[in-house]
């Protein structure tokens, strides 16, 4: 008999979702319009359960799955995981760490570069016919240059080295922050997060979100300053989504990419009216390359966990 598997988030990869229904019984949860209900009819026989990163799982559903072996996150965030439950219980918690560097990283550049250049801006003015109206150059303000900005990165993983690297391809000088330096890349660390926006004219997030609400506040702003980028390409409640608005707003920051929000998929609608914002809705990841690979490392981790092995992406056994 299949093992039955509890999926909490769509797989977009057709292949993928052939993989894991001949393998498995895959109880499709967002399918369901009484969720409660779905989950108490299937409650019993669930081994695994799939998830995306943002999602994760509440320590209460996976309460109500006796049988469960294995949260595969289909992403590597699982800061919505409780990770210190899942060890007492002995379930296996893994993440698709090393599929999705490049796509992400590749997005917080785009970000930059959309944002500090008025890329959507001028997309938008073009596509509303206004060129045509106001032919003169100066109907569109001058923009930014990214070559050279000074580039500050918050956190320092596989993500924030991908950015760094690139950053520095455009003759960016990096500095970062972590919990500690490290000594493995070449890049100047600064300890603390207000300095380090001080001395950079755009501040990319590329953190785990775990323990790190908000850190991102009105005195980090405006350290960062009226000439200043913000780019989220990690977690939205890295940021004070409130302090974020009313830096734009008075201009105390220059402007933002942001791919992730507080509280998706519900964006501010101060921002919508802002032209030196760059909206993305969480797709950092959201290429067929990247999310095919995730989906394979999905598979791979619930055919070891359910195997009775320790998979390779676990982060709790
Ligand atoms: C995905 C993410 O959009 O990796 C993460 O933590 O948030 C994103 O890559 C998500 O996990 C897709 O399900």
């Amino acid at each position: 008999m299949k093992a039955e598997i509890l999926q909490l988030n769509p797989i977009l990869i057709p292949s993928i979702n052939d993989k894991l229904n001949a393998l498995y019984t895959v109880r499709r949860l967002y399918e369901q319009s009484d969720k409660d209900a779905y989950v108490r009819q299937h409650a019993a026989a669930i081994r695994g359960a799939i998830t995306g990163g943002h999602t994760g799982i509440s320590r209460a559903l996976m309460e109500q799955l006796p049988a469960l072996q294995v949260v595969a996150v289909n992403g590597v965030g699982t800061d919505a995981v409780d990770l210190a439950y899942a060890r007492q219980r002995g379930l296996a918690v893994t993440a698709t760490f090393g599929a999705l560097t490049e796509d992400v990283a590749d997005l917080a550049i785009g970000l930059l570069i959309a944002t500090c250049r008025g890329m959507c801006a001028g997309d938008r003015f073009i596509r509303a016919g206004q060129w045509v109206k106001h032919p003169q150059p100066s109907a569109i303000p001058l923009a930014r240059r990214f070559a050279g900005m000074r580039v500050g990165i918050v956190g320092m993983g596989r993500v924030g080295r991908a950015i760094a690297t690139r950053a520095a391809a455009f003759g960016c000088p990096i500095r970062y922050t972590d919990l500690r330096a490290m000594d493995d890349v070449p890049w100047t660390f600064v300890a603390d997060l207000k300095q380090l926006a001080s001395e950079s004219d755009a501040l990319v997030l590329a953190a785990a979100a775990d323990n790190a609400e908000g850190i991102v506040d009105a005195g980090v702003l405006n350290a960062l300053g009226k000439g200043g980028f913000l780019v989220n390409i990690a977690r939205g409640r890295l940021v004070n989504e409130a302090d974020l608005v009313a830096a734009l707003s008075s201009g105390q920051i220059a402007g933002a990419g942001l791919d992730v929000f507080v509280d998706e998929p519900n964006v501010p609608p101060a921002l919508f009216a802002m032209d030196n914002v760059t909206l993305q809705a969480h797709r950092a990841s959201a290429t067929i390359e990247t999310r095919t690979a995730m989906g394979e490392m999905v598979l791979a981790s619930l055919a070891s966990a359910l195997a009775g092995q320790r998979p390779e992406m676990t982060l709790t056994t």
